[in-house]
């Protein structure tokens, strides 16, 4: 049967779990059932919301606390027919999550589509295996860094600091997601002075990577944006997703004339995700629904850094990003206030098909952007070899520096 099953985490005060399910599931699809004539009952079934588990959690005292009231629990799965809705994520969202997500307790934990609702969508177009194609890279976790401290600043400046950061061995440079269209860096001459810039590294040091620029403006316009930068040359196009809707991404990915890797920032998505009790699971909106719309690379916060998410949650993330399924998978990118002394703990956790992603910690490097580079490069290497970062750094001045100002979180085997 076609349909789509929702898993929804509930707080129930009335304390009847399967009452609640029922009201969901018939709530959400042909309203009212008991009441009706056989006949219409008869009619209608194909359509109805069917309630797939009942599971009672235990208490917990601290939500009650915070709700002010006695809640019961539960994690119910409910089946909705895919006869109900278009093939769209608009439709889909709106039957499993519409109203029932203004409801203030009740969080969807995750999807799961049928074959046939599947088909409906492209997921990445490169993925994994495609970048790595792209790059030529295929045995270490890539390296990415972000432009930092470029908004004011003109042309010349974001050259030389796209220079400096590629110059330290990263594969992947991707726009500040605040850096938008602006008279002293417009879009089109940041693709075109961007690959200025890796042209010429690639021809002084033959080392190669993609620089994503950030797609950005009003939603109408981003498709033919989108086509000029491919004809431009664009590597990657970044996209703040979240701010836009999960279907524009889509719109993006199937185009085929959109004809390269889409890199998809986490920006608002925690106004949907960060509540326990409410909104979206982070590894059901920034993994699934990320790869099955098509994102290349899915940016999310790692457990350790700067803004730090539950670690489940973002090992569900990757872990959505990475599982066998219809889709090619999608690079997870556990990011912010990341630094080289956290490689050990980064690749142990989301493996060698991650993105390393840091902006501070590039930038911040005694030694420069370059130095930040480099000193990520041979943490990835010490790592790799099952070498510690402190004996790494010994034949590393870089890493060294690196240590010494953030600290090394070694992981022991
Ligand atoms: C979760 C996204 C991280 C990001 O975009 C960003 O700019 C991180 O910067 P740093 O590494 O924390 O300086």
């Amino acid at each position: 049967m076609s349909e789509v099953i929702a898993t929804y985490l509930v707080h129930d005060a009335k304390g009847d779990l399967n009452k609640k399910a029922e009201g969901i599931a018939l709530g959400l699809t042909v309203g009212s059932w008991t009441d009706l004539p056989l006949l219409e009952q008869e009619q209608l079934k194909a359509h109805k919301g069917r309630v797939l588990e009942v599971v009672q959690l235990e208490n917990c005292e601290n939500t009650n606390h915070y709700l002010g009231k006695r809640v019961t629990i539960g994690k119910l799965k409910i089946a909705y027919p895919s006869l109900n809705y278009s093939h769209d994520l608009p439709a889909i969202l709106t039957t499993v999550f519409g109203k029932l997500s203004l409801d203030g307790e009740v969080k969807l934990i995750d999807l799961e589509f049928s074959d046939e609702v599947k088909k409906a969508f492209p997921g990445p177009k490169f993925g994994v295996s495609g970048i790595r194609d792209l790059l030529g890279v295929y045995d270490r976790p890539l390296l990415m860094s972000i432009f930092k401290g470029v908004i004011g600043r003109d042309l010349t400046y974001l050259k030389e600091q796209l220079k400096q950061q590629v110059l330290g061995g990263v594969d992947l440079v991707k726009d500040d997601e605040i850096l938008f269209d602006n008279p002293l860096t417009p879009f089109e001459d940041r693709i075109i002075a961007g690959k200025e810039v890796l042209r010429n590294v690639f021809e002084e040091t033959g080392h190669k990577a993609l620089y994503a620029v950030n797609l950005s403006g009003k939603t109408f316009e981003l498709k033919d944006k989108a086509m000029r930068a491919v004809e431009l040359g664009a590597n990657v196009l970044l996209f703040n997703v979240f701010a836009y809707g999960l279907d524009v991404l889509q719109s993006l990915a199937e185009d085929p004339d959109i004809s390269i890797p889409i890199m998809a920032h986490p920006a608002v998505s925690g106004a949907s995700t960060a509540s326990s009790l409410y909104g979206f699971s982070s590894s059901l909106l920034l993994g699934k629904l990320l790869r099955v719309a098509g994102a290349d690379f899915s940016l999310f916060p790692s457990p350790y850094g700067s803004v730090a998410l539950d670690r489940e949650e973002a090992l569900g993330i990757a872990a959505n990003c990475l599982h066998e399924e219809t889709y090619k998978q999608s690079f997870p990118v556990p990011s912010a206030g990341i630094h080289p002394g956290l490689v050990p703990l980064l690749i142990h956790d989301f493996g060698k098909d991650s993105v390393i992603n840091a902006g501070g910690g590039v930038h911040g490097h005694p030694n420069g952007a370059i130095g930040g580079g480099r000193a990520f490069r041979a943490a990835i290497d010490a790592v790799l070899s099952g070498v510690s970062l402190h004996e790494a750094a010994t034949e590393s001045a870089d890493l060294n520096f690196a240590i010494d100002l953030w600290g090394a979180k070694e992981v022991s085997k």
